[in-house]
């Protein structure tokens, strides 16, 4: 007999189940997903609306924001409510980063859009889009690159943004040209958000929360400032958190990195986050070819002949001789 697949609240109903049957509380079991997390506090949002302080079950490992979760009630009738989340859903999609002395920092779970977020200050930095690209493409999540303050744009920094949409709208990425600070493209990238759920990544102070801050004006979002001294952001968010908007669509606004780097990914999927590589997946002369200075690479011939942009398969090279793959 074939199998019959169980869908997202059937599992999610079994693992509650098993987690009751262990604990034999016979307390009510309510679906939620993680909106935020303070230590070990998490801040539930239950499948009815209401927001509560949770505790987390031990051994339940890391949990996010975005998870979706089975949680119980302390005390049902004391007010505020708050609760203990008992099983963690199965995840469509894990977003991590490498964190202290390289180990896994799960970012957030269930995303459909990575939004790479950079600025006209502090300056894009090439390197960590493509790794931004290359992490979304193996979630998978579809890519949108924003590159805000463009209020700032003179002839100075022209390039930079003519050289971005140049080179990611030549591949098939959709480039948004945004200013939080006046609200301009705000309305595109609404309609962008609608009916997924999304999420903003990029250096500090580039103007993530700004963005939310623009979408949601009467939620109360910390902004930061940019360092005079150095152009770079204070790090003002410190946990990512998930928003809902009115007008459709989940927004994560996640802390600012200086760097990032996608975790545990070998050769093949690197491959695969650079799209615009597809068509010569597998025809180098070699099969083990490091698409560096061996004869007869596809990748090394497209670059001859025009077909693909000398920064991104720098990029890609580089990311295959740091990450060791
Ligand atoms: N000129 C200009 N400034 C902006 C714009 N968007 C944000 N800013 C400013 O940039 C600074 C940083 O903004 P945030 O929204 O805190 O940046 P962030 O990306 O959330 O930073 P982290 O939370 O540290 O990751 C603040 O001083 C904002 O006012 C914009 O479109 N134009
Ligand atoms: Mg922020
Ligand atoms: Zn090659």
């Amino acid at each position: 007999m074939a199998k019959r697949r169980l869908t997202e609240r059937q599992k999610r109903q079994i693992s509650a189940n098993k987690n009751q049957k262990a604990t034999a509380t016979g307390a009510a079991q309510h679906n939620g997903i993680v909106i935020t997390h303070h230590g070990k506090e998490l801040i539930v949002r239950s499948d009815t609306g209401e927001t509560l302080s949770c505790q987390l079950r031990q051994n339940l490992g890391t949990i996010v924001c975005g998870d979706r979760v089975v949680f119980e009630y302390i005390d049902p009738n004391s007010e505020p409510r708050s609760g203990i989340v008992i099983a963690l859903a199965e995840r469509r999609n894990l977003l991590q980063k490498s964190g202290f002395a390289g180990k896994a920092k799960a970012v957030a779970a269930n995303i459909d859009q990575v939004i790479v977020v950079c600025s006209l200050v502090p300056k894009p930095n090439s390197y960590l889009i493509d790794r931004y690209l290359v992490a979304a493409e193996n979630l998978p999540a579809r890519p949108l690159i924003i590159i805000n303050k463009i209020d700032l744009l003179d002839e100075q920094n022209e390039h930079v943004v003519n050289d971005i949409n140049a080179i990611y709208e030549s591949i098939g990425y959709r480039v948004l040209e945004t200013s939080a600070t006046r609200n301009t493209g705000i309305d595109e990238l609404q309609s962008m958000l609608v009916d997924s759920t999304s999420i903003l990544v990029g250096l500090s102070g580039v103007g993530k929360s700004s963005i939310v801050k623009d979408l949601l004006p009467d939620i109360d979002i910390r902004i930061g400032e940019i360092s005079q001294a150095s152009s770079e952001g204070k790090h003002t968010t410190t946990v990512s958190t998930f928003y809902t908007l009115p007008t459709g669509g989940n927004l994560i606004d996640s802390p600012g990195v200086r760097d990032f780097s996608p975790i545990d990914l070998d050769r093949e999927q690197i491959l695969k986050g650079f799209i615009e590589l597809k068509p010569y997946r597998g025809s180098c002369k070699f099969a083990n070819c490091s698409h560096t200075n061996e004869p007869g690479c596809a990748i090394t011939e497209a670059l001859e002949e025009g077909k693909v942009n000398q920064q991104r398969v720098n990029s890609f090279r580089k990311m295959l001789a740091d990450t060791d793959a």
